[in-house]
């Protein structure tokens, strides 16, 4: 099937909105169920805005129309017609019922939108996926979220083939048809915007749960998943229990169905999905057991799922009233995710893990040609837009809110939101007004944050007058002009602050007219170019602990010296901004590794964690994260002139000298005392030692690959966990090839039939760094077990070398890039989304040293320059290249 649109489009335009002229009341759905062919009755109860005079418009593609009529009658030729992208009808009223009937391909749908196939065409089961504009390939039909209709869904097919019918909504009947076919109807009392809807048809296995609600309602819980997968999905249902309970008890959310469907595929675009009553996920964010999971993922398991049940509130029962505000579901769902995550886990570990994907991810999106703001003003591809910034810094602008009202203050905000707006298709204002109105406060200066693109950088100085015992910060804000804004204004930016003595104690605050949060901590919040603020009563030279928490969504530039962020890397009790002062103090020690300028940084940095490596007391999973200098993605943002080869030599040497001031008998010494401990359990304790003693090993391989790899190899082979088997491979993989070739072949062949567990093998060798790695990439394209068709397998191959191996991708003779723009036009032909999804890769390609940046130029324009680029990939290459 082709899966490109037929013409090229013109940007959608938030100014351009206008409420539909026409609303769908009601839906009904009648399937006819086939893996080349299935055949999709729809009836649809119309309403007309009086006040408009528009025509009846409906939205439709790559559909074969096979009858239409209108209010039983069949409608001849010149009552309707196509038009681009849709169908106009003529002489529908007030109450008219339209008719259509469509015949559509699954088997041939290789963009995983609208009704496809998942997995082989003898055994694979049949699946929807509708968000963004994926119903249009269903139906025709008015696809846009701020039509909300109720659907009673009738599935038809043949019993043996598809003994599982599955949609959304309370079950309304089932029973047989003639010639082994059968039927199931499916009706969902709450309106919903066609993105929700979904339907399963196929060979399922699954597991059930009673659950009652805080309402008292009886849920029936019920995770589906092919049979050689349905054991690995007892942690998901225990993460949805955990879900539920958390949204009744944080947010006074209940569920409102009868049953909740889950259901794992291998073939999907994203991670899962919210629709109404049956949720469907990435087999990777849903299947989880201790053989073929690591740690990290059991971690998103539960997340993924919180986050998809969290959208039955914050996304379908408030839905957006059109794509700009999609912000309004996910960045608010991703929010409630990490605050149940942190709940379940370790707050400040929660935090350092969602600051530094939003650094890894959002930060570079929003500092190059792809910024946009969080609420976009223009897209031409909406699938384009689930994106770092509308996800994970939209979360922080919730953030940001919810600390300033207050725990309580925000629980008021959310019900009133929840409340006035339940059944809508609402925006961010809707959403600010709620929150400030609930709290006498006029929240609108924060909706500048939604409008505008890029990272605020955030300067602070501090004078110590000991004469006055005073001491006066000064603040300001600066966010560099892009993304077609040249001036940006100044934001509101609460920074959370404490004032530490020399002798690493938190000192009392005396701000006046200030909210202080107990004693040692306030909160200032920025609003204009600049402020200062004086603290008075200020016994000795206080170091400043700035934003702690991470309390707003910007770049903090504060000139410290070494020896005060060694101060708070030893002493903050904030979690968070310890880790924080490492970070800051590792970039200080690889500048001056860059610069060949006093080594100060490097000697405090490393004297410090060589200090805490010691520290009985400390948490190990906080130990491992102090451990980790930032990445070189974080590295490559700071650099107006990125060469990926020489970041990658001084992060491993700044590593190198933490290794040597640890030493060699330590690292061995907490290594052994570690893998002595090594067990499958999966409590937060036995996690954290996972993590440190990766961590451990990883330094003593710098100092010693040999013994290293020992270790490795005998953890390879008796390792309890998947997350010891990975981590064991990575470290020989990356130290000794010759060794590493038997356990690789090993791990191929005992997980040969386990896609989950191949994918990790893929990216694992994808990311080995060097010029080897583009080889090493073409050799593993030739294993039979990769496919472009599946996205999780052209992610962990080819994704993963272009993100996650910056010095394999970005070689200087442009190859990387070649292969990379090559595969992404295969790609393409096949799964647009994926295809543009991966072309992001190329983003930052402007700051590369020239010879790369002419190589990645070249490469991009060459894609450019193909006439037969979906609009998807055709958006992001045009950015890219503007
Ligand atoms: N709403 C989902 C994300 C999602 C978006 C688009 C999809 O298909 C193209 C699928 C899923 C979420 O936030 O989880
Ligand atoms: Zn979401």
């Amino acid at each position: 099937m082709n899966a490109r649109p037929e013409t090229a489009t013109l940007p959608i335009r938030l100014a351009d909105y206008r409420a539909p002229a026409w609303r769908v009341e009601r839906v009904e759905l009648d399937f006819e169920l086939g893996i080349d062919a299935t055949e999709v009755a729809a009836k649809l109860l119309l309403r007309r805005d009086p006040a408009q005079d528009e025509p009846l418009r409906l939205e439709g593609e790559q559909l074969e129309l096979l009858s239409i009529a209108l209010d039983g009658q069949p409608l001849p030729a010149t009552a309707w017609r196509l038009i681009e992208g849709g169908l106009e009808v003529d002489g529908a009223r007030d109450g008219s019922v339209l008719e259509t009937r469509v015949r559509v391909h699954p088997a041939a749908n290789t963009a995983l939108e609208g009704l496809y196939l998942s997995g082989p065409r003898e055994s694979g089961f049949l699946l929807t996926q509708c968000e963004a504009q994926g119903f249009r390939h269903i139906t025709w039909f008015p696809d846009r979220p701020d039509v909300q209709s109720t659907y009673t869904v009738t599935l038809r097919a043949d019993r043996a083939r598809f003994p599982v019918l599955l949609a959304g909504g309370n079950p309304d009947g089932a029973g047989e048809l003639e010639g082994g076919r059968h039927w199931a109807r499916f009706v969902d009392p709450h309106p919903k915007p066609s993105y929700l809807f979904a339907l399963v048809a196929g060979r399922l296995e699954k597991i059930e749960r009673d659950y009652r609600t805080a309402d008292g309602r009886n849920v029936q819980l019920k995770i589906w998943a092919e049979a050689d997968a349905i054991d690995r999905c007892h942690y998901a249902m225990d993460a949805l229990e955990r879900s539920m309970r958390w949204d009744e008890q944080a947010y006074g959310r209940n569920y409102d169905l009868d049953v909740f469907h889950v259901v794992a595929t291998h073939d999907f675009n994203m991670g899962a999905m919210e629709n109404k009553g049956l949720n469907i996920f990435n087999a990777k964010c849903l299947l989880a057991d201790p053989d073929s999971s690591t740690d990290d993922e059991y971690r998103r398991v539960e997340a993924v799922i919180a986050h998809e049940y969290f959208h039955n509130w914050s996304g379908n029962r408030v839905t957006c009233r059109d794509w700009f505000q999609l912000s309004l579901k996910e960045g608010f769902t991703v929010f409630r995710e990490q605050s149940f995550s942190a709940d379940m886990n370790s707050a400040p570990l929660k935090r350092i893990e969602d600051v530094s994907l939003l650094r890894r991810a959002q930060f570079p999106e929003d500092a190059g040609p792809l910024a946009h703001p969080v609420r976009p003003a223009e897209y031409r591809e909406i699938n384009n837009f689930y994106t770092a910034t509308v996800y994970e810094k939209g979360a922080e602008l919730v953030r940001m809110l919810a600390g300033k009202l207050g725990a309580a203050g925000f629980r008021r905000g959310t019900d009133l939101y929840f409340a006035r707006n339940d059944g809508r298709a609402a925006t961010i204002e809707d959403f600010l007004d709620a929150l400030g109105e609930a709290n006498g406060i006029d929240l609108t200066p924060y909706l500048a944050w939604y409008g505008q693109a890029g990272t605020p950088r955030l300067r602070a100085h501090g004078e110590y007058d000991a004469a006055r015992r005073e001491y006066a910060l000064t603040l300001s804000q600066h966010t560099p002009p892009g993304a077609g804004q040249p001036h940006k204004q100044a934001l509101p930016i609460p920074v959370k602050l404490a004032l530490f003595g020399a002798d690493g104690r938190l000192l009392p605050l005396h701000l006046d007219g200030q909210t202080s949060t107990g004693g040692t901590e306030a909160v200032v919040v920025l609003d204009r170019i600049e402020q200062r603020y004086v603290f008075r009563d200020v016994a000795t030279r206080p170091v400043p602990s700035l934003l702690r928490g991470y309390s707003a969504p910007v770049i903090l530039e504060c000139d410290y010296a070494p020896d005060e962020l060694a101060l708070l890397l030893t002493h903050d009790p904030d979690g968070f901004n310890r880790w924080e002062a490492g970070q800051q103090l590792a970039v200080r020690a690889c500048d001056a590794l860059r610069d060949g300028t006093p080594p100060q940084a490097v000697a405090a940095w490393c004297d410090a964690l060589a200090a805490l490596f010691d520290d009985a007391g400390l948490d190990a999973d906080l130990l491992a994260d102090l451990l980790t200098p930032p990445g070189e993605i974080e590295l490559a943002e700071r650099e107006s002139v990125v060469d990926p080869t020489r970041i990658h030599m001084l992060r491993q040497q700044l590593l190198q000298h933490l290794a040597v001031r640890i030493g060699i008998d330590k690292l061995d010494a907490r290594y052994r005392a570690l893998a002595a401990q090594s067990t499958a359990a999966l409590d937060a304790a036995s996690q954290a030692n996972r993590r440190l003693k990766q961590r451990v090993l990883q330094l003593l391989a710098l100092l010693d690959p040999a013994r290293a790899c020992s270790h490795a190899t005998v953890q390879y082979r008796h390792a309890p966990s998947m997350t010891d088997r990975l981590g064991a491979l990575t470290v020989l993989a990356r130290h000794d090839t010759a060794r590493s070739a038997e356990p690789l072949a090993h791990y191929r062949a005992h997980y040969a039939n386990d896609p989950l567990a191949l994918d990790k093998w893929f990216a694992l060798q994808a990311q080995l760094p060097g010029e080897g790695a583009l080889a090493r990439v073409q050799a593993l394209e030739a294993d039979p077990a990769f496919t472009l068709k599946n996205p999780n397998r052209a992610r962990a191959l080819l994704g993963t070398f272009a993100s996650g191996n910056p010095t394999g991708f970005h070689r200087v003779d442009g190859a990387g890039y070649r292969l990379y723009a090559e595969r992404l036009l295969a790609l393409d032909a096949l799964n647009p989304q994926i295809a543009a999804r991966l072309a992001t890769a190329f983003n930052g390609w402007q700051r590369l040293e020239p010879r790369r940046r002419e190589a990645a130029h070249a490469s991009l324009t060459a894609l450019a320059a193909h006439d037969k680029l979906s609009r998807n990939l055709a958006e992001i290459v045009g950015n890219m290249l503007k």
